[in-house]
């Protein structure tokens, strides 16, 4: 089995809401390793190579607005299958259909705002990851 890497943030919403601890914990307790963290308020360079995918998606502004709105937790986390692992621990996109369970079904909900505000971001693939990691810790 081959150990994963994740890039995890704590959004902005999260981390003011002081859900960090939280969400620190559940990933702990499912048996990861934290492998890095630090909190920053990232700048909109940062945002857009971050989330490239969804360039010119409607909600690809507001998104990248809201993400620079203030600090957010940024993890590299660590384990075997950790990547689907986490996006299991995440929940849906959607807080309101996320699962209770989950950190956006159980600490989220709609705030009647443009962009999704769903405490965490887990990257989606392999490749996605390593891209994430280099982005965030170029340095790792
Ligand atoms: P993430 O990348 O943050 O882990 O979340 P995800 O894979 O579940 O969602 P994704 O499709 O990658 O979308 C990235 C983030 O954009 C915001 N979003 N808002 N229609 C909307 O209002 C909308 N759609 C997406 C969410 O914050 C989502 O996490
Ligand atoms: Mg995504």
């Amino acid at each position: 089995m081959t150990t994963e890497r994740s890039l995890v943030l704590v959004k902005p919403d999260g981390f003011a809401r002081g859900l960090t601890g939280e969400v620190l914990r559940r990933i702990e307790a499912k048996g990861y390793r934290l492998a890095a963290l630090a909190v920053t308020t990232p700048d909109t360079d940062r945002l857009h190579r971050h989330y490239a995918e969804h360039e010119g998606k409607p909600f690809f502004e507001p998104l990248v607005a809201f993400m620079s709105s203030g600090p957010v937790a940024a993890v590299v986390i660590e384990g075997e299958r950790c990547i689907e692992g986490f996006r299991a621990l995440a929940g849906a996109t959607d807080p309101t259909a996320a699962l209770p369970g989950t950190i956006r079904g159980d600490l989220g909900r709609d705030w009647g705002e443009k962009v999704q505000k769903n405490i965490v971001h887990g990257s989606d693939s392999p490749e996605s990851a390593e891209r994430e990691i280099g982005i965030w810790f170029p340095e790792l």
